[in-house]
């Protein structure tokens, strides 16, 4: 390939970002929300330790001389824009609160390094022909459903789901964000509108083992699965362990055994090889060993990549739930916690992104994500493109989280070289 003609294709083809810079921003933010004594990270939206995780950001936004400001729901933008362009902007992203025990990487990375190339552009002096921004996005994680910020910035948040929003433990959203400073009702003043955007970027580790298993260094998303998370409660009878006949009890826990042994038939039956469910929270009350429980309330989480797949997995688990429920002569209820439907991402993205790693001779492979990301909700309101980096042993939402930093390193230089494409940086 004649390099030279490359030269002439775009400054800063040879530009590189700072490893060095980068895993040391990563290995710092690594240290927010820890909590002495447990394993991981604890940084669940507008908790302590997602605090400390912000102030870490926008120390590191202010120290690097980029302008920054933080809106109504508690994203974090960034700024590179030397000229002052008013233009459709180019916009990258990603997410600094986790799930508890959390790993280092999942949602920093793109934050991190998303940072590092603002930096690198502003060290060079590139020039891009479109604004750049950075969001490290609110409650990627679901504390309050998931992808609260960039819900909030596609404008798809509504003053009801504001009002309603409750965690898992029964606390609201509002009182979250106002224990943040935040105040909830201003998630509704965040939205950038379409025309304002020319496109948006995402670097996330894979979370998932098929880039480590084929030792492919790059994932290029194709699309992403949609997601229902719902909080269900079945409720029961609570009775004397000892005194009370098996066939005269309502026990909400015998009804839920029984619901999740048949999650994998209904799976098989109405859902796709994508399809996927999980029981990831169980609370039983009143939660002693000699009473049978009144209630067991538990998290369900099912995702697919296609939405009438979703749909019909909806419609099997609400009939399974309420057959259960009459067989056990007892009550079943549940609340939809998030709904996010899958998205694609955009072709012309996915072929500047392509074009880049070829450029950068690296292996890679165009996949689907089973997991959720900002990405796909900001596929509302723009053209979107993610990059996927390998997860060792496919580990994610685990201590075990792990990249090893060459593929950070190439992970971050395609993000860095996609930027300049997208944004049309010129000569000086
Ligand atoms: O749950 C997810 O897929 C993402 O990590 N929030
Ligand atoms: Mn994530
Ligand atoms: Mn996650």
């Amino acid at each position: 390939m004649n390099l030279e003609l490359h030269r002439s294709i775009y400054p800063g083809f040879f530009m590189n970002i700072n490893t060095e810079r980068l895993l040391s921003y990563l290995n710092e933010l690594s240290q927010k929300g820890k909590i002495s004594g447990l394993q991981g990270i604890y940084r669940l939206a507008f908790s302590e330790g997602d605090l400390a995780g912000r102030a870490f950001f926008k120390e590191k936004i202010n120290a690097a001389g980029l302008s920054e400001f933080t809106d109504g729901c508690g994203n974090i933008h960034a700024f590179y824009n030397p000229d002052k362009l008013d233009l459709p902007e180019v916009i990258i992203g990603s997410h600094i609160d986790s799930v508890p025990a959390a790993g280092h990487l999942d949602g920093s990375l793109g934050v991190m390094a998303g940072l590092e190339c603002l930096i690198s552009l502003k060290e060079q002096g590139l020039k891009p022909e479109r604004p750049i921004r950075l969001i490290a996005f609110s409650d990627e994680e679901g504390r309050f459903g998931g992808t609260l910020g960039s819900m909030a910035i596609a404008g798809d948040l509504t003053p009801e789901m504001i009002e309603s929003s409750k965690d898992l433990n029964g606390i609201s959203l509002k009182q979250a964000m106002q224990a943040a400073g935040l105040n909830a009702k201003d998630c509704l003043q965040c939205r950038i509108h379409p025309d304002k955007i020319h496109c948006f970027l995402e670097l996330h580790i894979e979370q998932g083992p098929v880039l480590d298993q084929l030792k492919i260094p790059i994932g290029i998303v194709e699309g992403i699965a949609g997601i229902m998370k719902w909080n269900v409660r079945f409720i029961g009878v609570s009775n004397h362990a000892g005194t009370t006949p098996m066939n005269l009890r309502q026990d909400a826990f015998l009804a839920l055994s029984e619901f999740s042994l048949n999650i994998k038939k209904i799976l098989d039956q109405s859902g796709s090889e994508r399809s996927v469910a999980t029981i990831g929270k169980v609370q039983l009350s009143p939660g002693t060993a000699n009473t049978i429980p009144e209630t067991a309330s538990f998290s369900l989480d099912f995702r697919d990549t296609d939405p009438e797949i979703l749909s019909a997995l909806q419609k099997e688990f609400r009939k399974e739930l309420s057959r259960i429920a009459r067989e056990n002569r007892i009550m079943f209820e549940f609340d939809v916690l998030s709904s996010i439907e899958p998205a694609k991402c955009d072709p012309d993205v996915i072929s500047v992104i392509e074009e880049t790693v070829k450029e950068r001779n690296l292996n890679y492979k165009k996949m689907m994500s089973g997991a959720v990301h900002d990405t796909q909700v900001m596929a509302h309101i723009t053209r979107t493109g993610m990059i996927f980096v390998p997860s060792c042993g496919g580990r994610s939402h685990s201590t075990a989280e792990w990249t090893h930093p060459e593929d950070l390193e190439a992970g971050a230089n395609v993000l860095l070289h996609a930027i300049l494409k997208l944004s049309g940086v010129k000569h000086d």
